[in-house]
């Protein structure tokens, strides 16, 4: 099934100089990018994206880092794109993460992890409305 899914190239990543890598491995996968920005995530917006995490001792801390420096938002669209991006990015340790994900290729910590990427197809219909407006898009 044709699916829009979002990535973000978390803070680490941008200041790590990732942004080039993940948008490689996101295209050679033969994913189409349909949105693409780069922006500071304000700490209301990055509470709403983690809003299921609320609560959770890790939940401030990830706040912190969200908002420490620019992201870059990625909408993504292929066949069954949800699953096949999961499967790029890896798990969310990257001390449990395969080589050949990026997670584990890149990843530093359980936090600092390189990327973000939605994790059903409702969680991404959620994300990409919290990110792009429906003209930022492209058809
Ligand atoms: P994923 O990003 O793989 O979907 P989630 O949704 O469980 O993982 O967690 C969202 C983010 O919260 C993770 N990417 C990571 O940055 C952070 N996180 C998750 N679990 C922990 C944890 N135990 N300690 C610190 N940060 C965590």
């Amino acid at each position: 099934m044709l699916e829009r899914t979002l990535v973000i190239v978390k803070p680490d990543g941008v200041r790590r100089g990732l942004v080039g890598e993940v948008l490689r491995r996101l295209e050679r996968a033969g994913l189409r990018i349909v949105g693409l920005k780069m922006l500071h995530l304000s700490r209301p917006l990055a509470e709403s994206l983690y809003a299921q995490h609320r609560g959770k001792e890790f939940f401030e801390p990830l706040i912190e880092f969200m908002t420490s420096g620019p992201i870059v938002a990625i909408c993504i669209e292929g066949d069954n794109a949800v699953s096949r991006v999961r499967a790029l990015i890896g798990p969310t340790n990257p001390a449990e993460a395969p080589k050949g994900t990026i997670r584990g290729d890149f990843g530093s910590n359980i936090r600092e992890n390189v990327v973000h990427a939605a994790d059903s197809l409702q969680h991404a219909q959620r994300e990409i409305a919290l990110l792009f407006r429906e003209e930022e898009l492209i058809s």
